[in-house]
């Protein structure tokens, strides 16, 4: 067996969680990250039939039967991840009932899976039904599109024109625009299934006074997704209240499309 400490996709986990504490996204406990791994990358590094304890996730997760997750522990801090990762991440196999989680690695404390997992995992089942190399779903607390969300109005069309107009490369980014919902309670099924139904259009979903989902084929990707909003987000707080002297109109948006060939959300334009 190989040192899962060496291993890639750990080493991924621990530098993003530490660029996004450092970045101010992920205040104490905020935020939490899944990530799908390869059957037989990780059969390099752990002996997948020894099952370490069984875990109920409180949905129906069959879609997922055998798909390998790490992902970020409840209550802790991404802050810790890089120093002490067996205790505040895991590796998880969802069990044939679909309602299990069997562990394979990690919260060593015994500790367990973050409490955003059902909104984690739906969202994956749809994400991969729209692209079948989708990989991560990664939730965050960003300050200017969170600051963003108590000024603006809670639109996906409104929200996604303003951030496509705020600098030229939102929509090359994020062609298929932001979905948005109200504010909820957190942490349940009742939010899981409602990101889990706007994740089957958008690779990003905006929770009002909240924070942010992305999902993604790889870090880079989801990343640099909630990292465009965030950008935008950011010129938008910072201009919002002043007046403007120079704008993105629509026929530049579509002049921006032709040149990228983007398919994006035309009916997002007037
Ligand atoms: O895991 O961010 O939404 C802490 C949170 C809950
Ligand atoms: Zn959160």
């Amino acid at each position: 067996m190989k040192d899962i400490f060496e291993a890639p996709f750990l080493k991924e986990m621990m530098k993003i969680t530490s660029l996004m504490y450092k970045l101010g996204w992920d205040e104490r406990n905020g935020g939490n990250i899944s990530y799908i791994l390869d059957e037989n990358v990780v059969g390099e590094y752990l002996d997948l039939n020894n099952v370490i304890r069984t875990i109920p996730t409180g949905f129906d997760a069959k879609e997922l039967t055998g798909r390998i997750f790490i992902v970020t522990g409840t209550g802790k801090y991404f802050k810790n991840v890089k120093h002490d990762p067996e205790t505040n991440l895991g590796i998880i196999r969802i069990a044939k009932d679909g309602t299990t989680a069997e562990l394979l690695w990690g919260y060593k404390d015994g500790g367990r899976f973050t409490s955003e997992l059902p909104a984690h995992l739906m969202s994956h089942i749809e994400r991969l039904k729209v692209n079948p190399e989708n990989r991560i779903i990664m939730h965050c607390h960003p300050d200017y599109t969170l600051a963003m969300t108590q000024v603006h109005e809670a639109d996906e069309k409104k929200i996604t024109r303003t951030l496509w107009g705020q600098m030229t490369e939102s929509i090359v980014v994020f062609p298929d625009g932001i979905g948005v919902l109200p504010w909820m309670v957190c942490g349940n099924n009742e939010i899981g299934r409602a990101t889990a139904e706007k994740m089957k259009q958008y690779r990003l979903v905006i929770w009002t006074l909240h924070g942010i989902y992305g999902a993604g084929k790889d870090m880079d990707e989801t990343f640099g997704l909630i990292e465009t909003v965030e950008k935008a987000a950011k010129q938008y707080m910072l201009t919002a209240h002043l007046p403007k002297a120079n704008a993105i109109t629509d026929d530049n948006l579509r002049d921006l499309a032709k040149a990228f060939n983007l398919d994006y959300r035309k009916d997002f334009l007037d």
